[in-house]
């Protein structure tokens, strides 16, 4: 029946690993009835151990990591089957006791795997269930990616492998990238699902394999439906089976859980009830007792190892597969199979009779193989010879990619930052260095529209296989040239914006997972950035690199709907935790900006804050730029190494303020033409204005903050850029900040020298007007800023100020 070669194929072998499976569920049931950090509920009990939800996936993961997977496989497992995970990784050497006894604790093991935060080699993080299923799909398209570029072809091809709940299928962004995969010729990739068919609060509608199974193949998916276990298949092929089938078959979900957990008993009293007096049927469930009786019933394909291993192996690695394992929840548990079960955990008593049930003696909870029939050194052989031993561990690194000096720019006397973007791109495509070839852009569905189109044009879209532009063979003239080949360097995405973020996550982990480094650019509007924020999230978690450009923002894109006013994204990138938001206003800003940008999502060193700007620049991170379509005038400076330097810490001078300034205009990107006349009109009745030039509100506070912390631990002289930057402007003055956003972003500049701040900035959206219309309506507007800083330092009235609407 088998074509696998397997190992496990071997008798001896099976007996290891069903040695090992009863260990791994000990373990992780160990593990969590120790954590201390559970939560109580009403009556005292510890909820949220998720034991139950581990113990579905004991026989699928013993069976994958102890004889399936092989060092260049790369696995995301749901997140609560960590538990499961660390044991694993406990057998295997890669976990350490200390750990797993702080599972869910400080510097413990994970409460879900995380590349990150735990030690013992998480290949992808999840914990937002469906975004590490849709990494593991993307994960594949990137080796395609880095090898079909010719790169890392030393090395074997990995399986991307998801370990799914099956409630975690009801997430959306698992079907967009399913569409994409269809569309990019997925191949190498596994979805594994736990039909355990039980969520968090429910059990699952009856016959939902049937249309995941559908939906599957309809995207060109193979479907392996492991369903009966082989004392199932066996007892099928006894007089009366065929019965005993048609009855499990249709038996309801809700139904065959209730009975799972009531045990062999309740199974005869409902079988006899309901195919009973039929002779044969009534002679199978007859010859085995109740232990029996429930040991076939629960005997399910996703808990027994030759099922598993046998689907396993033989799957086809052209085509994705995906794996639909019956389960139980909380299988060789006390509470399998009920419906309360997802956060409940064993009581003390419970436990005290599992720990017997598996020949555990008290004091010897951690010992590997206590308990266990084969010998310790022949368990502790195999272990030794599991495939994936072979390559531990199995983070990989790529050296970084040189960039140059200063990335090249024309600069227009008008021009806007996203055009500037696009002129940027435009010219590093030129070149044939290893710099540009490293860059990978990818946009869903607005890749003209955010001004990628040259880039795009010199470089090429990536396909697998080449696919020409038809218009241009039938010689049609277009400006663009979308010729598809295994050499581009463009990934066009449909508008999904989480399949976005998540293949940023992929292509931001290559140097890792591929031992090849790519420099992953990704464009979208702003406002969308919130349709694709978990996935975004997500990515950051687990410290991908890349840069994200958002393009238009802001009310600033005026005629083009007030549907598409982004009003947060500014504090998104003020907060969002391994990412370094920048809002330049000028080109030249944003070309020393993206400079920067290139080598900072490429460091990985100390965490430690530099003392110069109090952050964690050699760390490193990944990017948000904020650009607008407005074309505004330029500035035409020498960028000096100090303009530069402050332009990525994150605010200039732009005009200095003198020892009597009563006023300053903090602004941040495209309103810099409004602050900047705002201060020409009110210089006539307010003294030694100031105009500072915020273009990056986030790395200013996050400077800030640090120094302060590092003053409060005894480092006196600690200062911030902003803190320097303020230092001499007196304490009567006045601050009107300014942005195309929420005025919050800017609000806190006044706290850092005691001034006090007017913040300007939108808190409405959805009017549609012109630029001008909407500056004044939202008060953004050069006479909005004028009033506020007559209002914020009084003084003889500013002769240019109108009536505010
Ligand atoms: C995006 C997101 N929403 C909600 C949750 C909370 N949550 C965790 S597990 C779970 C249900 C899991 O059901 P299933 O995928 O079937 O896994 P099982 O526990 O049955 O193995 C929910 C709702 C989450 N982790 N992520
Ligand atoms: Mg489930």
């Amino acid at each position: 029946m088998s074509k696998s070669t397997s190992s496990s194929n071997k008798r001896g072998d099976l007996q290891n690993l069903a040695a090992l499976e009863q260990k791994v569920l000990w373990l992780a049931s160990w593990m969590i009835h120790n954590a201390n950090h559970l939560r109580e509920n009403e009556d005292g009990l510890k909820v949220g151990g998720h034991q139950a939800s581990s113990a579905s996936l004991a026989t699928i993961m013993t069976a994958l990591y102890f004889d399936v997977l092989r060092p260049q496989d790369r696995v995301a497992v749901k997140p609560h089957a960590s538990p499961i995970f660390h044991a694993i990784q406990y057998l295997l050497g890669n976990q350490s006791r200390e750990r797993l006894e702080a599972f869910r604790g400080y510097k413990g093991a994970q409460s879900y795997p995380s590349r990150t935060k735990d030690v013992d080699d998480v290949d992808f993080s999840t914990g937002s269930v469906g975004l590490g299923v849709a990494q593991t799909l993307f994960s594949s398209l990137t080796q395609d990616y880095v090898r079909s570029h010719g790169w890392g072809l030393v090395r074997p091809e990995g399986r991307m492998v998801a370990l799914v709940g099956d409630a975690e299928l009801d997430e959306g962004n698992i079907f967009e990238s399913l569409l994409e995969g269809w569309k990019q010729g997925l191949r190498n990739c596994w979805w594994i699902i736990d039909y355990n068919r039980q969520s968090l609060d429910a059990v699952v509608r009856e016959g939902l394999w049937e249309r995941y199974e559908q939906l599957f193949k309809n995207f060109g998916w193979d479907v392996a439906i492991v369903k009966y276990g082989s004392l199932q298949q066996a007892a099928f092929k006894e007089p009366g089976g065929e019965t005993l089938r048609r009855w499990i078959d249709n038996c309801p979900n809700q139904l065959y859980s209730a009975l799972v957990f009531a045990g062999g008993a309740a199974w005869r009293k409902r079988l006899n009830d309901e195919i009973g007096d039929q002779g044969d049927v009534s002679r199978l469930i007859e010859r085995r007792s109740d232990d029996e009786l429930a040991a076939l019933m629960n005997n399910l394909g996703g808990h027994d190892l030759p099922s598993v291993l046998n689907a396993f192996h033989n799957a086809d690695p052209e085509k994705p597969t995906c794996f639909i394992c019956y389960t139980v929840k909380g299988f060789g548990l006390p509470f399998a199979g009920h419906k309360d079960n997802h956060a409940g955990l064993m009581t003390p008593q419970q436990m005290e009779t599992f720990r017997q049930a598996m020949g555990v003696r008290p004091g010897h909870e951690w010992d590997k193989f206590e308990g266990l029939h084969p010998a310790a050194e022949q368990l502790q052989s195999f272990l030794k010879r599991v495939p994936i031993a072979a390559g531990n561990p199995r983070r990989l690194a790529a050296p970084s990619v040189g960039v140059p000096d200063n990335l090249s720019v024309t600069i227009q006397p008008v021009m806007s930052t996203q055009t500037g973007f696009g002129a940027i791109l435009n010219e590093i495509g030129r070149g044939d260095s290893e710099f540009s070839r490293r860059i990978v852009t990818t946009s869903p569905d607005v890749t003209v529209s955010t001004n990628l189109g040259p880039w795009v044009n010199r470089r090429g879209l990536f396909a697998r296989k080449a696919m020409a532009d038809t218009f241009k063979r039938e010689q049609i003239p277009s400006t663009f040239n979308w010729e598809f080949s295994p050499k581009g360097q463009h990934i066009e995405l449909g508008i999904a914006e989480m399949n976005l973020f998540v293949l940023l996550s992929a292509l931001g982990l290559s140097h890792t997972i591929n031992g090849e480094r790519l420099l992953p650019i990704g464009t979208l509007y702003d406002p969308f950035i919130a349709r694709g924020l978990d996935a975004l999230n997500y990515a950051c978690y687990q410290d991908a690199r890349f840069i994200v450009v958002a393009t238009p923002s802001g009310i600033t894109l005026a005629g083009e709907g007030g549907a598409h006013q982004s009003i947060a994204e500014p504090l998104i990138g003020l907060a969002q935790d391994g990412l370094a938001s920048f809002e330049p206003a000028y080109v030249d800003e944003l070309a020393a900006i993206m400079r920067w940008a290139f080598t900072y999502i490429q460091k990985d060193g100390d965490a430690t804050p530099s003392e110069r700007n109090w952050l964690r620049d050699e760390t490193g991170g990944s990017i948000y730029l904020r650009l607008s379509t407005r074309p505004i005038e330029q500035i035409k400076r020498q960028m000096t190494p100090e303009l530069q330097q402050q332009i990525v810490d994150g605010a200039y001078w732009h005009r200095k303020p003198g020892p009597n300034c009563q006023v300053v205009v903090a602004y941040t990107g495209a309103v810099a033409p409004e602050a900047i006349e705002a201060v020409g009109l009110m210089a006539e009745d307010r003294r030694d204005v100031g105009l500072l030039a915020v273009t990056s509100a986030d790395r200013l506070n996050a400077g800030w903050t640090a120094a302060q912390r590092a003053r409060e631990r005894g480092l006196v002289h600690a200062r911030s850029h902003i803190e320097r930057l303020l230092a001499d402007v007196p304490t009567h003055c006045g601050i009107v900040s300014v942005l195309d956003g929420h005025p919050a972003t800017l609000a806190w500049l006044g706290a850092v020298a005691g001034h006090r701040v007017r913040p300007l900035g939108v808190e409405h959206f959805g009017q549609t007007g012109s630029l001008a219309d909407l500056y004044r309506h939202y008060g953004i507007d050069t006479n909005a800023i004028v009033a506020a800083a007559q209002a914020i330092a009084p003084g003889r009235p500013i002769r240019h100020l109108k009536a505010l609407p």
